[in-house]
């Protein structure tokens, strides 16, 4: 296994579409991100849709359409899910989009087949998940915006027909008893970790991160917590 900290981003199976995996460890030196797993309106929609507080960060990733690329199929982003045919219906997880450019009709924004969630279905039960789908639906919105859709829903990324690369971030949370995409103790340099320790705010992105979830991360051999006397310590 790699050292923690050093897996390779995973620039996907896409060409030339710029899709940066792992972004929690491998652009994080300076902690942009540490807020990201723990925005309230985000871990609130979570709460919601997952019905309970069980979830943890399943992929924190971004992805760049560059003019005249971007097209997916349509696609879940989670299998068949039975759950949402019970009374009440269960989901696994929510997904987002941080758009960091404008989503236009042009640009590639992404489609959305609003519904589909509750059917249990994924994308095999559609002849051509690529072909246009009767109720699709864009996701527009000046750049800042979040949207936040069910793991079960039914979407894709589509051609961006505008000249200039169409950027967003991906923060996706799952229920706990299902894997994350990047075992997140396993991945946390141990800069990381110490400077996550330093702050309340820091070991509450721990726990939504799934760090803490086998035991306690202060036994970790490689977590530095008393890096820095206590006359610096942080005043919480
Ligand atoms: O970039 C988009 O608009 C959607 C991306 C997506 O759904 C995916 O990569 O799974």
């Amino acid at each position: 296994m790699e050292p923690p900290g050093t897996e390779p981003f995973s620039v996907g199976h896409e060409g030339e579409i710029l899709r940066l995996g792992n972004l929690f460890n491998k652009v994080n030196d300076d902690g942009f991100f540490d807020a990201v797993p723990v925005q309230p309106k985000l871990l609130a929609a979570a709460v919601h849709v997952i019905g309970g507080s069980d979830f943890r960060l399943f992929s924190l990733n971004t992805r760049g359409s560059p003019p005249g690329l971007g097209e997916q199929a349509l696609h879940t982003d989670h299998g068949p899910n039975p759950g949402a045919l019970e009374t009440p219906p269960r989901y696994s997880g929510i997904n987002s989009v941080l758009m960091l450019s404008p989503f236009t009709e042009q640009n590639g924004s992404t489609r959305m087949v609003s519904g589909w969630h509750r059917t249990g279905d994924t994308q095999e039960a559609l002849a051509d998940p690529s072909a246009p789908h009767p109720d699709e639906q864009r996701m527009l919105g000046p750049a800042g915006t979040v949207v936040v859709f069910s793991v079960h829903l039914l979407h894709s990324g589509t051609r961006n027909d505008s000249e200039h690369t169409r950027s967003c971030i991906h923060t996706s949370f799952m229920r706990r008893d299902r894997p994350q995409q990047v075992n997140q103790r396993e991945a946390a340099a141990p800069q990381t970790i110490a400077r996550l320790l330093r702050t309340a705010k820091g070991r509450a992105t721990m726990a939504v991160m799934g760090m803490q979830d086998e035991d306690d991360p202060c036994l970790r051999d490689d977590y530095v917590i008393n890096d820095r006397p206590d006359s610096e310590a942080p005043r919480l």
